[in-house]
């Protein structure tokens, strides 16, 4: 648990991917926090229902009852794509559980040598997640800071808008998008 975050309007957003798809690095990253990236073992609730989930809560059946009572009271599902993998991990079905949740996509792992972006961005596409989607790298930095802006104008008074619609340009998101 973070003591004393950096970035309290960063809030009421979960992070669900693959196994070593790069949430807690990501979540770690937008939160800028110093801590140890480790194997996440059970679901950490960070200060302001930030969520970093493991990965095995969406790619092992038996753990889906807990993947859906742990969303069932946050708004934002944000959904790493690694950009090397050409497996999309949701579950079926998830979305339609919860119809009134955003989801944010994001292709995560963007350094990597046999990372592409393009197929990645198809792969959310083909299942529904609607654009903008996010590449990100926590190993460059890169991106991070244009979804952290994005997550913290989510939770503005007047943020009505879903992740399909552009964001404020005060938000600072357009670079790392595709
Ligand atoms: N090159 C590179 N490596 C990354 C990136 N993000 C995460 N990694 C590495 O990928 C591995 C897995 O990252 P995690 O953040 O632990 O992945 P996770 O999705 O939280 O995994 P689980 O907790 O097992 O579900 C770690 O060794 C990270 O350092 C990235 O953007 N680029
Ligand atoms: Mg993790």
């Amino acid at each position: 648990m973070s003591k004393q975050p950096l970035h309290p309007d960063l809030a009421d957003f979960v992070l669900v991917g693959d196994v070593g798809s790069g949430k807690t690095a990501l979540t770690l990253a937008l939160l800028e926090s110093g801590e140890q990236v480790l194997k996440t073992q059970a679901v950490v609730f960070h200060p302001s229902q930030v969520v970093d989930t493991p990965g095995e809560f969406i790619s092992r059946p038996a753990y889906y009852g807990a993947l859906l009572s742990t969303i069932a009271e946050i708004s934002t599902i944000v959904y790493l794509q690694p950009a090397n993998s050409r497996a999309f991990s949701l579950p079926p079905g998830l979305l339609q559980v919860y119809p009134g949740k955003r989801v944010i996509g994001v292709v995560s792992k963007i350094d990597l040598p046999d990372a592409d972006t393009d197929k990645a961005c198809r792969i959310l596409a083909d299942h529904n997640i609607s654009p903008p989607y996010f590449l990100t790298s926590t190993a460059t930095g890169e991106g991070v800071a244009a979804l952290r802006s994005f997550l913290i104008s989510l939770q503005m008074p007047d943020a009505s808008m879903g992740a399909s619609e552009k964001p404020a340009e005060s938000a600072g998101v357009g670079e790392n998008e595709c």
